[in-house]
């Protein structure tokens, strides 16, 4: 594992990077470009924090979140991959695969433009859980907008599918006041009603538990919050299925990490290959799964 002071001797702070610790230790990565910034985590290579400049972070970290070896952080963007949800056939795998809770490795630090671009890889390729060879890398870009890239490439002689989610918690001003748009007429697996399929009628609005997965989905996603007066807007490529996800009271207890009435203030929404939607790459083949993310007045 790269600690703090390791990653301050491969890439000396700057006024666009600096480097911290959580409360237990793990390695946390500041990216500024002017007086936007965000916060990355080293363990899950996973955003905690984004704030562009002028407005609240865009993203939800939960007060309880745990920094805990083993354990996945709730909030921020954790990536699910090489599988999203329950393993396909073997339970004794965690849900959505092992990378977000693993230690990658920070590979690269620079402006681009007019942002701050990191890059990781996932070093350690746990072949306990899976099998074909494949390397994966992330790149987060900060500025006027959030870009985040997960890179999957099959280094092995046979073919592999992964599905995958950039399982984004955006922060919100009150669960029930919000509605979201561009999933209109969409299909959707519903994961509260025995996973049904139904039509999307109309905005989406929240009235309970709601566990939703979306397929083709060919257009920007916009959270409305008329309590922090903003549409957070999420666009994808490499993408064609989109979950969307508040686990209400019941959930929420269950869940235990969520903390006091922490599901009122968070919606995820996230990009994903999941489903019928998952990708299978041919020998040397690559899939880049990219969410954009900015704030529009
Ligand atoms: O993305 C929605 C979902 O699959 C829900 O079913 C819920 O379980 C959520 O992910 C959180 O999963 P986690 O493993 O982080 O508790």
């Amino acid at each position: 594992m790269q600690s703090a002071d390791n990653l301050r001797q491969l890439f000396p702070e700057s006024p666009h990077w600096h480097f911290s610790e959580s409360r237990t230790g793990f390695p946390l990565l500041h990216l500024i470009d002017g007086n936007t910034q965000a916060t990355v985590s080293v363990y899950g290579a996973q955003l905690l924090s984004y704030c562009p400049a002028a407005q609240e972070d865009v993203l939800w970290l939960s007060d309880d979140a745990r920094f805990q070896q083993g354990k996945s952080i709730r909030g921020g963007i954790p990536l699910c991959w090489p599988w999203f949800g329950p393993h396909p056939n073997d339970s004794d795998k965690p849900a959505h695969g092992f990378v977000r809770n693993r230690y990658w490795q920070l590979t690269a630090l620079t402006r681009v433009g007019d942002a701050s671009l990191a890059r990781f890889r996932l070093s350690e390729f746990d072949q306990t859980f899976y099998q074909p060879e494949l390397s994966l890398e992330l790149e987060i870009s900060v500025g006027d907008s959030l870009k985040v890239q997960l890179t999957t490439t099959n280094n092995s002689q046979e073919s592999a599918t992964v599905s995958s989610a950039l399982h984004s918690y955006f922060a919100i001003s009150d669960i029930g006041d919000i509605q979201i748009t561009g999933l209109e007429d969409k299909p959707f697996r519903d994961a509260v009603n025995n996973n049904s399929t139904c039509l999307q009628r109309g905005p989406i609005r929240f009235s309970g538990e709601l566990d939703r997965v979306y397929q083709n989905v060919d257009a920007e996603i916009c959270i409305h919050d008329p309590g922090l007066e903003r549409v957070i807007s999420i666009s994808g490529t490499g993408s064609q299925s989109a979950v969307v996800w508040n686990p209400w009271v019941e959930k929420s207890l269950r869940l235990g990490d969520m903390g006091k009435d922490g599901y009122r203030n968070m919606v995820c929404v996230e990009t994903a290959n999941a489903d019928q939607d998952a990708r299978t790459l041919k020998p040397g083949a690559t899939h880049y799964l990219v969410a954009c993310i900015q704030v529009k007045p």
